[in-house]
């Protein structure tokens, strides 16, 4: 059973926009914004909602960056999480029941308190290439626990979806 995700880092000068996950999936962990598809959305529409819904975001563009599948250790389930950048915006990020944004320099991004596949890919995006990939983890994270990741792969690719 695959289950398709969206994530947007907001990138302004050589600041990323990270929100910490307050409750539910990935809670205790800084993150991009997104979350499940909706019945009837494409996922750029998934992708803005989500944006909006978190972190009250709803200007700019959006520019793909990559697409990566998750899975844990005996789960038949995997997650496909379609990532973004969004560049050009103006609105200001709020804080929402599920999120409570701050910006990170490029230089200062908290991997030790973010998913563990982070630090692999975060320079691919922040370096404008796309990206795919494959993670399996032990189990999900929470606020205690950080997966950890069993295999991986992740390569650069000249298109994406
Ligand atoms: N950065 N899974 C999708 C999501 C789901 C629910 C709320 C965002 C990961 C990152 N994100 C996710 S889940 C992303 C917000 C990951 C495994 N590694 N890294």
């Amino acid at each position: 059973m695959k289950k398709i995700l969206t994530l947007c880092i907001p990138i302004k000068n050589d600041e990323v926009l990270l929100g910490m996950k307050k409750r539910g999936f990935g809670c205790g962990r800084w993150n991009g914004f997104g979350g499940k598809l909706e019945e009837g959305e494409t996922i750029e529409q998934a992708t803005l909602r989500e944006l909006y819904e978190e972190v009250g975001i709803k200007d700019g563009q959006l520019k793909k960056a990559g697409v990566l599948e998750f899975s844990f250790e005996n789960d038949e389930k995997f997650l496909q999480v379609h990532i973004f950048k969004l560049l050009d915006f103006t609105d200001e990020p709020i804080e929402t029941e599920e999120m409570e944004p701050q910006w990170f320099n490029v230089s200062e991004i908290p991997f030790q308190q973010m998913w563990s596949d982070d630090e692999y890919w975060f320079p691919l995006l922040l370096n404008d290439k796309l990206f795919e990939g494959e993670f399996l983890f032990d189990r999900p994270s929470d606020a205690e626990y950080s997966a950890k990741i069993i295999s991986k792969k992740l390569n650069e690719v000249s298109e994406l979806f």
